[in-house]
């Protein structure tokens, strides 16, 4: 059992106070939401776990771990969802290049990488846009320093593609691991890990949490078997802080991300900016300023082109959103229209 904790220790803050009218102020209660399920959500409140039912215009799908709601205590409903500070999403399974929700108001993302042959430059700036694109700032954790001769060389590679992001290398299984960590956890922070399998996420999450996070995949048998609501997505860190493990954050797709990825690629977007056609795809054309920095070894070759095929997919995806958007739009059009006949 978490004791009663307060609010601020929960992620509360002045962003989310600021929300509340008067009204809500007076009859409502803020409650951090720790599980979502069918028609529920479990939540943390000021005064302990509280299990708060779905009103009919929210949907399950709109609502991820982390948010904040306002809960009536007087029903047990959710009253009202508030605007989110921070969120980590991808693109949804599927034809549809929908965004899905995976965590809200996380205030930092471990991108997790090791020091062997899984460490990968796209896919690493691939999780540095995506944060940007949900306005969470970002950490590098390299791990298994101890299983690489030279973990300095994959430090540098971390710098080259993330020159502001801060970096912490280390033995995921050290009894210090998580003391390096620490600096972004403590009260109120909520933290989430980002990586490929077999990183250290778990060992590092068990590290900071004191539990036993080792879980690997839960099969369908186990979740038949399991208690909805002690399933619990958000856990507590020694010392302060939450951290958010859900099975959602696996496969990342990209769309609507074009400011997080010209924030992941700060120096090759003001390059950009600069070449003598608007339209410049960045190729062979005249007066391309990223080609003539590639030339004059002032950018990377190899994270220009990364830089590129990572803008042409989040293109597509984007382009297919407003394509399914559109089509949204036009056959709301005709219902009404139709309705408007069938009433005359
Ligand atoms: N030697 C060493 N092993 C590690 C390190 N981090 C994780 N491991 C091991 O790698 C395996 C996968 O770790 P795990 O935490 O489950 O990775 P996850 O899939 O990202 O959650 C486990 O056997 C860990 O003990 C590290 O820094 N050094
Ligand atoms: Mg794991
Ligand atoms: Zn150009």
């Amino acid at each position: 059992m978490t004791p009663n904790p307060t609010l601020a220790s929960l992620g509360w803050s002045d962003d989310f106070d600021h929300l509340l009218g008067a009204a809500e102020r007076e009859a409502l209660v803020p409650a951090r939401v720790t599980g979502v399920h069918r028609a529920r959500l479990a939540t943390l409140t000021a005064n302990g776990a509280a299990e708060l039912a779905l009103p009919p215009d929210l949907p399950a799908g709109d609502v991820a771990v982390g948010d904040w709601v306002l809960a009536d205590p007087d029903t047990g409903r959710v009253a009202r969802l508030l605007d989110r500070r921070s969120r980590i999403f991808r693109r949804a399974a599927g034809e549809e290049a929908r965004e899905q929700l995976i965590v809200a108001n996380v205030d930092t993302v471990f991108l997790t990488t090791s020091c062997t042959e899984e460490f990968n430059e796209a896919r690493l700036e691939r999780y540095v846009a995506l944060a940007h694109a949900g306005g969470v700032p970002p950490v590098f954790v390299l791990t298994k320093t101890d299983c690489s001769d030279g973990p300095e060389a994959y430090v540098a590679r971390l710098r080259a593609i993330g020159p502001t992001i801060p970096t912490v290398a280390l033995n995921a299984r050290a009894p210090d691991a998580a003391e390096a960590l620490k600096p972004w956890c403590g009260p109120g922070q909520t933290v989430a890990f980002l990586g490929m399998s077999g990183v250290g996420k778990s060992t590092l999450a068990s590290a900071l949490t004191g539990l036993d996070l080792d879980t690997g995949e839960i099969s369908a048998d186990q979740m038949r078997g399991r208690h909805t609501t002690t399933a619990r997505e958000m856990h507590q860190i020694l010392g302060g802080g939450w951290l958010i493990d859900t099975p959602g954050m696996r496969e990342l797709r990209l769309t609507d991300m074009a400011e997080g990825i010209d924030e992941a690629f700060a120096e090759i977007s003001a390059l950009a900016g600069q070449c003598r056609f608007r339209d410049c795809s960045h190729g062979p054309e005249p007066g391309c300023a990223v080609q003539a920095a590639v030339v004059a070894g002032a950018v990377d070759a190899a994270r220009v082109e990364r830089w590129k095929k990572l803008r042409a997919e989040d293109a597509g995806h984007s382009a297919q959103a407003l394509d399914r958007r559109r089509k949204g739009k036009a056959l709301a059009k005709r219902v009404k229209a139709a309705k408007r006949i069938k009433g005359r």
